[in-house]
């Protein structure tokens, strides 16, 4: 089963997406998510101008080999762009492979090792009392496990929530502060941020009791030692994990979080290589692994990737979020269920263009998500009607500080 040809369809449901098509000299047709957002059109060049020359010719099959060609045999390794071209390859093939033998992946993976996945969804609040209803609301729909955000409150100017547009700072031009503009700053305090973390946790403890699992996200915000600092003052309410304290690959940075607090803690949307992970895991630095399936090279690294971590007791929470499509929801739901470290899945609502363009085989009921057997990652892409979006350029905010340097986002 030889690939005939690699394309790549870009469309835009709601959000931008990049979907990799291999069609076999059999007929076969395979699609992977190669989306990698705000840098649609980077991952696009990749896979159009370089690596569909390479796969002309090659056995489909050969999934483990192919992988290897392309990641150490084409000499420039690694990175996000290059790590979701080849994401949207592997998961092509795999869908292939699926299809070849008439086998949800799952079951070419080993086999399930659950019935269902617990279920994470992303919550956000101007105040807490209006965080604590968007909590309630999706209690009622099952949900168990929450990701809270909210608007950082200024604590000088009481009562004013301060995560704006800047518009004041000049960086040698004149930025119009539009939806989606490059490099549109917001004002950053991670002193403010910090206060309001612990007051806000503090408070949806208190509401919800140990009924519900809190999970937050701080996107790389802190110091090594702010973040140990947090962690410790965290550790009353119980959190279900810190989510990206500092930046990745800062081995004695999560060491010195690790001395301070037993606040379980997850990194890994930022990983693209198993050399990022590998000695957080061995050390026992983090406890939750959310590799990005569709950053790290798909599912064939996330398998060996999830059996190092099953090895140091780490669990694998995939990072799910809506900048990534239905297809990589759908590959790593394969990998959760035949897995035997899962954790807990991020997950998102589908809007109805979505729905249009993927249909897909994977539903979220009461708190959990389930899969219905079809071969493959079983997601039919309607590609007419991914020719009815057409891709809208769209930028990744940023932040600055109150004296105008820029943050980690
Ligand atoms: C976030 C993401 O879901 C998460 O955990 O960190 O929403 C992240 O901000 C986006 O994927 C960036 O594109
Ligand atoms: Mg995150």
């Amino acid at each position: 089963m030889l690939i005939e040809s690699m394309e790549t369809i870009l469309t835009c449901p709601g959000r931008n997406y990049l979907i990799v098509k291999i069609t076999t000299d059999d007929g076969i047709v395979g699609y992977g998510d190669a989306t990698l957002n705000g840098r649609e059109m980077s991952v696009k060049a990749v896979l159009d101008h370089h690596l569909a020359k390479y796969l002309t010719g090659m056995d489909a099959e050969r999934i483990t080999d192919i992988w290897e060609l392309i990641y150490r045999g084409t000499y420039w390794r690694g990175g996000p762009v290059f790590m979701t071209a080849l994401a949207g390859i592997d998961m092509a093939l795999w869908d292939i492979k699926g299809k070849r033998y008439q086998a949800p992946v799952y079951q070419l993976l080993g086999g399930r090792c659950r019935d269902r996945l617990r279920a994470y969804f992303h919550v956000h609040g101007h105040t807490k009392e209006a965080l604590a209803e968007r909590i309630r609301q999706r209690m009622d729909d099952g949900c168990t496990c929450f990701r809270y955000s909210f608007d950082t409150r200024d604590s000088r100017e009481e009562g004013l929530y301060f995560k704006q547009p800047h518009q004041d700072i000049s960086l040698g031009k004149r930025i119009e502060v539009t939806e989606g503009n490059i490099g549109r700053p917001e004002i950053w305090d991670t002193e403010a941020y910090c206060h309001d973390l612990i007051d806000v946790t503090a408070y949806l403890r208190n509401t919800f009791g140990h009924d519900i699992g809190l999970i937050h996200d701080s996107h790389e915000r802190f110091t090594p030692i702010q973040a140990a600092a947090a962690a410790r003052q965290l550790e009353p309410y119980g959190l279900y994990f810190l989510e990206d304290p500092i930046e990745p690959v800062n081995v004695q940075g999560l060491e010195l979080i690790r001395g301070h607090s037993v606040t379980p803690i997850a990194m890994g949307e930022l990983y693209n290589s198993m050399k990022d992970c590998l000695i957080p895991i061995e050390k026992n630095l983090i406890d939750y692994l959310r590799l990005d399936i569709s950053h790290y090279g798909g599912i064939t690294p996330s398998m060996k990737t999830a059996a190092a971590a099953d090895n140091h007791g780490v669990k694998i929470a995939f990072h799910g979020p809506s900048d990534i499509s239905p297809l990589a929801h759908a590959a790593l739901a394969h990998v959760d269920f035949a897995i035997p470290n899962f954790g807990i899945q991020e997950w998102v609502d589908h809007n109805q263009e979505l729905d249009q363009v993927f249909h897909t085989n994977i539903q979220y009921e009461s708190g959990y998500i389930t899969i219905k057997d079809r071969p493959g990652l079983g997601v039919e892409v309607d590609e007419s009607a991914a020719k009815e979006y057409a891709y809208n350029p769209k930028f990744l905010p940023t932040i600055r500080d109150r004296e105008g340097a820029v943050h980690n986002w």
